[in-house]
């Protein structure tokens, strides 16, 4: 019971204020780690029924093992994109560790540089996808210096999704992992001044805005009545755009919206679940300053960075024309662009 309480204790303390009385991080591959046991914890398979705190042990040692076991791997370039790409060496693209960060060899000093790989920009928002979008919001607000690349191609991303960071010989992928990297690989304050209920209700309101990217998604690529003004749009800002690539991604999001459960939604229904989720988030921002407070912290990043990218389209949705009619959340997602444009 004792063990129980002080491993939840361990999780507790070190999630919530990233020092609590955890030992000093070792390295990157140790906060890479921790991060990783942090994670998985609650979720992991736990045949041997350990405690959390074992359990979390065992995650941290295999992804310590993997790091210094590991055959060296190396970055390539990808030919179709700027991305590099994960190879091991003799064999086929195969990340170090199954979450978290994949060790790779920067092949120059550019690449050494912590670098930002994310969809384009679209009506003036660094990224037209959200997930990205908060990733670079959070680098600017935490004032840390980075490269973004804008790519279209996610094949070299960690599990082919993008964003993704490459920072040294680290390589995450997953908005909220990359944030929790650079947090504790770089000691970042930005949520230092969390309370506890604070961060619970982030972490609910970052997965409330998971779903609310499929109906905004499903607003550009999917509704008849607004895909040809998002189609003109990234025509118009990225000429390099072929009709042949936009049908085959149009096609290829059919199928995510249909196996994911939005495609077969009636578009008055899908954007019901999209502006009841906009409602709460009207409920929680304040009329100034930020969700938690007068500074933002990293949720107002990932606020932004959905919000933002149906605020600043000149594509007159029902998601955007709820947006529209709240002011604290017109007013949040203005004073997000203006600290880090
Ligand atoms: N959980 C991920 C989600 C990222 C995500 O959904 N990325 C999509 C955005 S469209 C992607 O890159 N999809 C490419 C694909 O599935 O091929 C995060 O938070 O970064």
């Amino acid at each position: 019971m004792r063990k129980t309480l002080l491993a939840v204790a361990f999780f507790v303390v070190s999630t919530r204020s990233g020092l609590g009385d955890e030992p000093p991080v070792q390295g990157p591959e140790d906060a890479a780690c921790r991060a990783q046991a942090r994670t998985e914890v609650f979720t992991a398979p736990n045949p041997n029924h350990l405690s959390l705190w074992d359990l979390g042990s065992q995650i941290w040692h295999s992804c310590m093992a993997a790091y210094h076991g590991a055959a060296p791997t190396q970055a390539v370039r990808n030919s179709d994109s700027k991305a590099p790409a994960l190879r091991q060496e003799g064999g086929s693209p195969q990340p170090v560790c199954t979450s978290g960060v994949q060790r790779i060899t920067a092949t120059s000093k550019e690449e050494a540089m912590l670098t930002l790989y994310s969809y384009p920009s679209l009506f003036g928002v660094a990224d037209n996808n959200g997930y990205g979008l908060k990733v670079f919001a959070f680098l600017k607000l935490a004032g840390l210096p980075f490269r973004h690349e804008h790519i279209m191609d996610a094949s070299a991303a960690p599990r082919a999704q993008l964003p993704y960071i490459v920072d040294g010989a680290n390589m995450v992928g997953d908005s909220n992992l990359i944030i929790s990297y650079l947090t504790h690989h770089y000691g970042l304050t930005i949520d230092a001044g969390l309370k506890p209920g604070d961060r619970d209700m982030g972490h609910l309101v970052t997965r409330m805005l998971d779903d609310l990217y499929w109906v905004m998604s499903y607003s550009r690529w999917k509704d008849e009545r607004f895909w040809p003004a998002f189609r003109d749009a990234l025509r118009r800002e990225h000429p390099e755009l072929s009709d042949e690539h936009l049908r085959k991604a149009r096609e290829f999001n059919a199928q995510r919206y249909y196996y994911q459960g939005i495609g077969r939604y009636a578009p008055e229904e899908a954007y019901a679940r999209g502006t009841a989720d906009l409602q709460v988030l009207a409920n929680l921002v304040p009329a100034s300053g930020f969700l938690f407070g007068p500074r933002p912290s990293s949720f107002d990043a990932a606020i932004y960075g959905f919000v933002a990218n149906i605020y600043f389209y000149g594509i007159e949705t029902p998601l955007k024309e709820f947006v529209s009619s709240h002011a604290n959340l017109v007013d949040h997602c203005k004073a997000i662009h203006g600290l880090i444009g």
